[in-house]
């Protein structure tokens, strides 16, 4: 290894074909403006990697809460190569970002080890409001994980297949 980041997901592997591939897109609807971009950001990765539009199913539910129940109902019906989940969920002055942070992120590990469908977790789980745009590439220093996250599903979709 010679150009390696100390942060960050490193080089790729190999080189992924999502042309075969279906994948679902679950999001949340709550932080309307960096849910978008991420969603964008994600469908525009998939495309990269030669996922055609009309295979990516795109599904919304109110908050990051409601995530988990239909990304395992889509998981669970083994129409997907993998399905990727997206909220955005922002600490307000009371508990509930770490009720629903930890529910969230628990409920997704479990269903794409239930189901064997790798779930992407597209989650951010942000301590401020300026810390979701920069993660969702809004800022000029940013960078937008949606696209991290459509290269983790074509990845995930094709080493599923290897080992299914
Ligand atoms: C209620 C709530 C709050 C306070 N904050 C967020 C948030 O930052 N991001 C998010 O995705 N959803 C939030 N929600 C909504 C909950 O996820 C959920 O939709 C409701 O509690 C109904 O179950």
């Amino acid at each position: 290894m010679t150009d390696c980041t100390i942060k960050g997901v490193g080089a790729s592997d190999a080189i992924y074909d999502g042309s075969d591939f279906k994948i679902a897109i679950v999001h949340a609807r709550w932080n309307e403006q960096v849910i978008k971009a991420l969603l964008d950001g994600t469908i525009s990765s998939l495309c990269g990697f030669k996922v055609k539009r009309e295979n990516i199913f795109i599904e919304s539910v109110p908050g990051s809460y409601e995530l988990p129940y239909i990304t395992h109902l889509m998981a669970d019906s083994h129409k997907y190569d993998a399905v990727i989940s997206i909220g955005v969920l922002i600490k307000g002055s009371t508990m509930h970002f770490e009720y629903i942070a930890d529910a969230v992120s628990q409920g997704l590990m479990q269903s794409q080890i239930a189901t064997k469908t790798p779930v992407i977790f597209g989650v951010l789980t942000c301590l401020t409001e300026e810390q979701a745009l920069q993660r969702a590439g809004l800022t000029p220093d940013g960078h937008n994980h949606g696209e991290d996250w459509g290269a983790a599903a074509v990845e995930m979709a094709a080493k599923r297949h290897l080992y299914l």
